[in-house]
C-alpha cells in the first residue's frame, strides 16, 4: 500500500475471494436386513467412530430410520457414500447411504 507522494509507485494489494466450501451430511438409512454388527463396522471403518459411538449411532438409526455419520466437503462426502454402498453390496447387505447439504 502506498498513499502516493509524487512519482511514488501505487501498490494495490489484492486478496483472492476465498469462499468456504459447502458442507454435506452423510446419512445412513435403516433397513430390516443389514446386521447391526456390519453397520457398526462401517461407522468405525469409514467414519472413524469409536466402537461406543458407532454402536450409539447404529442404534439411533435402527430406532429413528436415519442418522448422521459425519459432515464433509462435497467430494469427501461423495467418496464416503460410494465406499459404504460398495462395501455393503460386496457383503450382499442392503445398507443405504446418502448425502444432503448441511
Ligand atoms: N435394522 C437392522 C436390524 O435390525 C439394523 C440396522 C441398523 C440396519 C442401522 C441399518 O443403518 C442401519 N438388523
Amino acid at each position: 500500500e502506498n498513499g502516493g507522494g509524487l512519482g511514488a509507485a501505487v501498490v494495490t494489494e489484492t486478496r483472492p475471494k476465498l469462499k468456504k466450501p459447502s458442507l454435506y451430511r452423510v446419512l445412513i438409512l435403516n433397513d430390516d436386513y443389514t446386521p447391526m454388527e456390519f453397520v457398526v463396522y462401517v461407522l468405525e471403518r469409514f467414519f472413524g467412530k469409536s466402537r461406543d459411538d458407532a454402536t450409539r449411532i447404529m442404534l439411533s438409526v435402527h430406532q429413528n430410520g436415519v442418522g448422521v455419520c459425519g459432515v464433509f466437503t462435497y467430494e469427501v462426502a461423495e467418496t464416503k457414500v460410494a465406499q459404504v454402498i460398495e462395501t455393503s453390496r460386496r457383503h450382499q447387505h442392503p445398507l443405504q447411504c446418502t448425502m444432503e447439504k448441511d
